[in-house]
């Protein structure tokens, strides 16, 4: 049994976001049907093709576990299959451009009309207000999150980051909403409506900027290297480059390799837990009670200069081996992985975190497995379904059409081109 096995999801989502929250429903056992455009469906499908007439690793590795039914919900009979939908469905999610569900005709008045108890779950790029209308994609909204404003080095443009903050975290923001919705509704019996706003999802990640820009009320931002180079702050919070975003100071550092391989960097904390151990470590012991190097408040205009030196240190062995030296030191510090690392690493095999999928148009393909694992419901990955693959059996199986009235359903185009016969 999975931890939501019965939860039954109308998947109205497209392209990254709100695909990226049902996978993760369906990954803890929802069952997950898709509504897609018949012909068309999710735009994903098509975009960034790699393997010709083969779904797109995009739309594949963001809609696995789940069904597919395609529905012309602007068409007449399209929409009484959706309606049977919305009453057989208990969480309906959509990440439409705002308005687009209200000019379907089911915005939340009819939905709650059809069924006051579902959950109708909905990602936008933007909470009410000057921007409610606005369409928005990933980098837009970590643009208005605060992540690229505080993202790049001091003096060089605002940056964007490679994670999905803006899509995938706020697809995460959202199942966390759906799930508790349903413990509420437990309860109370009643649906309700969750939204997150893709700009409050990027503004929760970057929290931390948020808090520095409070701080910087109170004097300069003295963990911030650009503190010991003597370079005043202004009045937003300014782009730190690699800067830890906590107490402990951070930099990224070359490692052997770096002049041809752009990946031989390791992340190195120098924690002041462990500074006699780092300066032993670099062939500084003099650091360990050296006026001036001593205590971490004192080491905060040289912390440039004090990298500089680790990183000769570095610079002399591969990031593995610094990891492999510093780890039994308890000195914390990441090697810089590229994605072709990432894909090749066993133990991520092993967990599930990286996962082989085999997919009857495109064959084998690596994508992610659940990122978060629950020991009595583990996620088993499955293909994503192919356009319209299981309208057939939804209408029949979900939805209880039968005989005249499947034909009748089936020959009004609203649900694409499909064999009559299944339903027999
Ligand atoms: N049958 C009939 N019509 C359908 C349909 C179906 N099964 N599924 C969708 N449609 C229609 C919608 O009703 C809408 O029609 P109208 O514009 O006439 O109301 C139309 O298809 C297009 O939907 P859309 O506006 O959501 O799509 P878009 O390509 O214009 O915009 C996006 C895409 C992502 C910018 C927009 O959906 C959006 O801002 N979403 C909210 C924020 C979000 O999730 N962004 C992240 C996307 S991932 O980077």
């Amino acid at each position: 049994m999975k931890a939501l096995e019965g939860v039954k999801i109308l998947d109205f989502t497209h392209v990254q976001s709100g695909p990226t929250c049902t996978q993760l429903l369906a990954w803890f056992g929802a069952d997950c049907i898709k509504v897609e455009r018949p012909g068309v469906g999710d735009a994903t499908r098509g975009q960034l093709r790699d393997v010709p007439d083969a779904d797109s690793l995009y739309f594949t590795m963001l809609n696995h576990n789940k069904r597919s039914i395609t529905l012309n919900t602007k068409n007449e009979t399209g929409k009484e299959v959706l309606e049977r939908l919305v009453k057989e469905c208990d969480v309906l999610v959509e990440n439409f451009a705002p308005g687009a569900l209200d000019r379907m005709g089911f915005g939340w008045d009819r939905i709650q009309e059809l069924n006051p108890r579902m959950i109708m779950a909905s990602v936008k790029g933007f909470g009410p207000g000057p921007y409610e209308d606005c369409k928005v994609y990933e980098n837009v909204a970590q643009c208005t999150g605060g992540a690229a404003s505080t993202t790049g080095f001091l003096g060089g443009p605002p940056t964007v980051t490679g994670a999905q903050i803006g899509d995938s975290g706020t697809g995460l923001h959202l199942a966390l909403g759906i799930v508790t919705a349903l413990y509420q509704r437990e309860k109370t019996g009643r649906g309700q409506k969750v939204l997150a706003a893709m700009q409050d999802g990027v503004l929760n990640l970057c929290r931390v900027k948020l808090r520095d820009q409070q701080r910087l009320q109170h004097g300069p931002l003295n963990e911030y290297s650009q503190f010991g180079q003597d370079i005043p702050f202004g009045e937003a919070v300014p782009r730190a480059g690699n800067d830890s975003g906590g107490g402990q100071p951070g930099w990224i550092l070359k490692c052997k390799g770096w002049e041809t391989d752009p990946d031989a960097y390791v992340y190195f904390i120098t924690q002041a837990a462990v500074w006699p151990a780092i300066c032993d470590l670099i062939g500084k012991p003099e650091w360990k009670e050296e006026p001036g190097y001593a205590t971490p408040p004192e080491r905060l205009d040289k912390i440039s200069q004090i990298f500089d030196t680790v990183e000769e240190w570095t610079k002399t062995k591969s990031k593995f081996e610094v990891m492999d030296t510093c780890n039994p030191l308890n000195i914390p510090c990441g090697p810089i992985l590229s994605m072709k690392e990432l894909a090749e690493e066993p133990s991520l095999r092993e967990t599930g975190t990286v996962v082989e999928v085999d997919h009857p148009v495109r064959g084998k393909y690596l994508t992610v497995g659940c990122p978060v694992k629950l020991s009595d419901s583990p996620a088993e990955v499955t293909r994503s379904p192919l356009l319209g693959e299981h309208t057939s059996e939804i209408l029949s199986d979900v939805l209880g059409y039968t005989g005249d009235e499947y034909d009748r359903v089936v020959s009004s185009g609203a649900v694409g081109d499909i064999k009559a016969e299944a339903a027999e």
